[in-house]
């Protein structure tokens, strides 16, 4: 079944090839200080293609006038090395194991592209990629082009991401399931994460919960860097430090995910540390989440993230106003975009196996993608207003506030795939309000 998945896509890139070899690498282990490495995570659109989580691999299509076929260069076994860092599939079982036709030893990788390259016209690669093996393919593309007996080689390099961008843009249902499973595994992070922050807390206690919940729920990884952000620090947009206080009457904001087979998810709240809104904490509050309720209302086939950007500004200009953070008209205030100086980002972000998932926003005419049953995007409206900021009227300094949700297009609208975490303010006092027990 998975490995149907793999080939199928394998077959649909083969089907928009031209004559050519396509060349997508795995990644490679990636030191982290002397010899202790990160840990490992494969590159997506290799695992898009292959489904294979090992290090140090490459896959190969290739297709001309004759025939198309799928080669796998993978790490041959090594009975040493697998009894210090773990078991490998090897050449013998990879093509029974991943069902592409051909497989060999990663180190033969020079050899066979000499045998491989020859009588096709373009190379697929990631044209800006100096991954070593991409660059000992084009090596031997060089070598190939100035050798006179070889009828003819690749010389032509043509950016396969762009290709699998659009690929990975549509979401199938498999890949529909992986993001679900992640949610379902966030949402109790977010639960236990709001009903365990407690005033004189660490935000990396907080952190060291959501992320124990994450492993304790099989997820492989954190989709990226948690953020757990009390008072002031949410106005620090990519706050990773998570290391200060959290003192009661602020509020936290959390921006956690996780992985589960390389598929992200991609969540924020924002709640009370003591337990309850203040009153002008719940205005701010408020307003942020009835714009992400109208922007997610607006989700169906024929929109674009375009559309939804212009929406959300006019929705968080129309709640800085109304509580006299901004003052002005509002056709004056989105001419001027006043709105940027608190609400600085994008709405939201296409997300798959990455969180910021790597497919376009404009098609090849410059035009805005237009949504279409099975992509995934979050809404993420915010607004941060720093301490330090006196144009801020005092009672509002030093509040930031994001709501996200991960949200699926379908035939006729969208579905909140994360509809059920705690976002009114009844719902997250409520569970503020538990034993963060009940959520591990
Ligand atoms: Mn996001």
């Amino acid at each position: 079944m998975k490995n149907t998945i793999y080939s199928k896509r394998r077959k649909k890139v083969l089907s928009q090839m031209q004559n050519g070899v396509a060349l997508v690498p795995s990644a490679s282990m990636q030191m982290r200080s002397n010899d202790t490495e990160f840990p490992f995570r494969q590159e997506s659109n290799f695992y898009y293609l292959s489904g294979f989580n090992e290090p140090d691999a490459l896959l190969l299509l290739s297709k001309n006038k004759k025939s198309s076929k799928t080669v796998l260069f993978l790490r041959k076994r090594d009975l040493q090395a697998e009894m210090w860092v773990g078991k490998r599939l090897g050449v013998e079982d990879a093509c029974a194991a991943l069902g592409v036709d051909e497989a060999y030893d990663i180190e033969t990788l020079d050899e066979k592209l000499g045998e491989l390259l020859p009588g096709h016209l373009n190379l697929y690669l990631d044209t800006f990629s100096s991954n070593s093996y991409l660059l000992r393919a084009k090596r031997t593309a060089e070598k190939l082009s100035h050798t006179r007996n070889v009828e003819r080689s690749p010389h032509n390099f043509i950016h396969l991401n762009t290709l699998l961008e659009k690929m990975r843009l549509h979401k199938e249902p498999y890949e529909i399931e992986q993001i679900k499973k992640a949610l379902s595994i966030t949402k109790q992070a977010h639960h236990a994460a709001m009903a365990a922050a407690k005033p004189g807390m660490k935000e990396y206690e907080i952190q060291a919960l959501i992320e124990y919940i994450f492993k304790k729920h099989g997820s492989q990884h954190d989709a990226y860097g948690t953020i757990v952000a009390g008072g002031n620090n949410a106005n620090t947009l990519h706050y990773i430090e998570n290391s200060n206080l959290l003192n009661a009457g602020e509020l936290m904001l959390i921006d956690a995910g996780c992985e589960w087979n390389c598929y992200a998810s991609d969540i924020t709240r924002t709640s009370p540390v003591s337990g309850k809104f203040s009153k002008h904490q719940q205005a701010l509050y408020e307003g942020i989440l009835d714009a992400q309720l109208k922007i997610i209302k607006a989700i169906k086939p024929g929109g674009s993230k375009q559309k939804l950007q212009a929406k959300s500004e006019r929705l968080l200009t129309e709640v800085m106003r109304d509580l006299g953070i901004l003052k002005g008209s509002m056709d004056e205030l989105i001419e001027k975009k006043s709105f940027k100086k608190y609400y600085p980002h994008g709405i939201g972000h296409w997300m798959g196996l990455d969180v910021h998932d790597t497919c376009p926003y404009k098609d090849e005419n410059g035009k805005d993608i237009l949504f279409e049953e099975g992509m995934v995007l979050t809404v993420e409206p915010a607004i941060y207003l720093p301490l330090n900021d006196p144009d801020i009227p005092e009672a509002f300094r030093g509040i930031g506030i994001r709501t996200e949700d991960d949200i699926l297009l379908t035939a006729k609208g969208h579905e909140n795939l994360s509809h059920d975490i705690a976002k009114s303010v009844d719902e997250v006092e409520k569970i503020c309000a538990m034993d963060y027990r009940e959520f591990i």
